[in-house]
């Protein structure tokens, strides 16, 4: 919005020539997200105190988990509040890329709302049915598929890393690669928020690989010169990048151990549905399984457990999935694993970011 206001008077304010740099409002934008964050999540965390919206614990779980019982949770509330005032400020509004994000990240908090809210507030023993929830999830992620494949400009291709001449053309089939990607993203992110900031540290830490690919998938030269698909449009989405960056930075100051508030599934399927649907639109949808390979790690670790459970009629691999529980119950203290895990999350960050050169 405040491009659309103060640019053009860049003739009479010469200062005003800088709305028109992405990389100057995807900063602005995640400091803004950040100071949101910072300033109102003492008031939010009090109201959710006030309103009894509090976590509740499983009893089969870790036992230190039985003392986080209570807890303030749906902060994601206030996190997708902070992303879309931020964005709605510092992006260039006329972009659909833009819209269709915000879009993509407030329906899947729909949906992790309405999980949570059924869960906490309803105390009904589960929240929406897994089938609901997939379904909507479904047709959110449809919508991006349907947009990517069928506006102007965009198409079906898929692009590989490491591989840069091969592009196989997926055609209608990437609508379902798009569902895949996304809804897949969304419920690894929801599977990994189970310590004090361990979603939000690798959320944060693959937003800004995201912001980083955004901007160089929306600029013409850079993308040809790092033989990268170009997506025209794509820089806008560094500016909603930097918004999730400093939104999810300003929910971990209050979410580090000890948590005072958690996200809630209206913060991790949004985030993680938020980090599809950026993958899916730049086409770096590959690539999301290395920068967010601790959320990818935490999934299969539950499908691997489950489905040896029942194959073996109740043996477990792992001492408990997701694998950051394998850790508790073999002794390391939250902090530990949340902060190993943050360290395979940079690394993989780094690689992810390594892969523009390695083509
Ligand atoms: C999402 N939710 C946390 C919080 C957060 C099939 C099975 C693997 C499903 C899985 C499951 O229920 N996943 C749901 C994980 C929960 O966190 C809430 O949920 C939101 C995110 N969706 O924002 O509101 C608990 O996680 C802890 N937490 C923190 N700090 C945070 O910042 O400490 C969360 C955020 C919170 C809090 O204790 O209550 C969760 O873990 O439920 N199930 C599981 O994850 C369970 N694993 C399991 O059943 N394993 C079995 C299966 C695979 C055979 C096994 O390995 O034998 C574990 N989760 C819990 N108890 N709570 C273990 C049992």
């Amino acid at each position: 919005m405040l491009y659309h206001f103060l640019y053009p008077l860049h003739n009479s304010f010469s200062a005003f020539n800088v709305f028109r740099y992405i990389t100057f409002r995807s900063i602005a934008c995640a400091v803004t997200a950040f100071l949101l964050m910072l300033l109102l999540s003492p008031w939010f965390i009090r109201k959710l105190k006030q309103y009894q919206i509090g976590q509740v614990v499983r009893d089969d779980g870790p036992e230190t988990h039985l003392a986080k019982k209570g807890v303030p949770t749906m902060g994601g509330v206030l996190i997708l509040s902070s992303i879309t005032i931020s964005t709605l400020l510092w992006a260039k509004l006329t972009n659909p890329l833009v819209w269709l994000m915000l879009f993509v990240v407030l329906f899947f908090g729909c949906i992790g709302g309405i999980d949570d809210y059924r869960k906490i507030c309803k105390k009904s023993s589960a929240g929406l049915s897994a089938r609901g929830k997939l379904l909507l999830q479904i047709f959110g992620a449809s919508v991006v598929g349907l947009f990517v494949l069928l506006h102007p400009g965009y198409d079906g291709l898929l692009s590989v890393p490491f591989l840069k001449n091969i592009q196989p053309d997926l055609s209608w089939f990437y609508v379902v690669f798009a569902i895949f990607v996304i809804v897949g993203s969304s419920n690894a992110v929801n599977l990994t928020d189970g310590l004090d900031g361990l979603a939000a540290g690798p959320i944060v830490i693959s937003a800004s690989v995201y912001l980083v690919f955004s901007y160089l998938a929306g600029h013409v030269i850079l993308a040809d010169y790092l033989q990268i698909p170009y997506v025209q449009g794509a820089g806008e989405l560094a500016v909603f990048c930097g918004a999730i960056v400093g939104a999810c930075l300003g929910f971990l100051w209050f979410n580090a151990y000890p948590a005072q508030i958690f996200m809630g599934d209206v913060g991790s399927l949004a985030l993680g549905g938020a980090l599809g649907g950026v993958a899916i639109i730049i086409k770096q949808e590959i690539l999301l399984a290395i920068v967010g390979g601790i959320f990818v790690m935490e999934a299969l670790s539950v499908i691997i457990q489950v489905g040896y459970f029942k194959i073996s009629k109740g043996k477990r691999i792992f001492l408990m999935a997701p694998f950051h529980h394998h850790f508790e119950k073999k002794g390391w203290h939250e902090s530990k694993v949340v902060v190993r895990f943050w360290i395979v999350s940079i690394i993989l960050g780094l690689m992810a970011i390594a892969t523009l050169k390695l083509r």
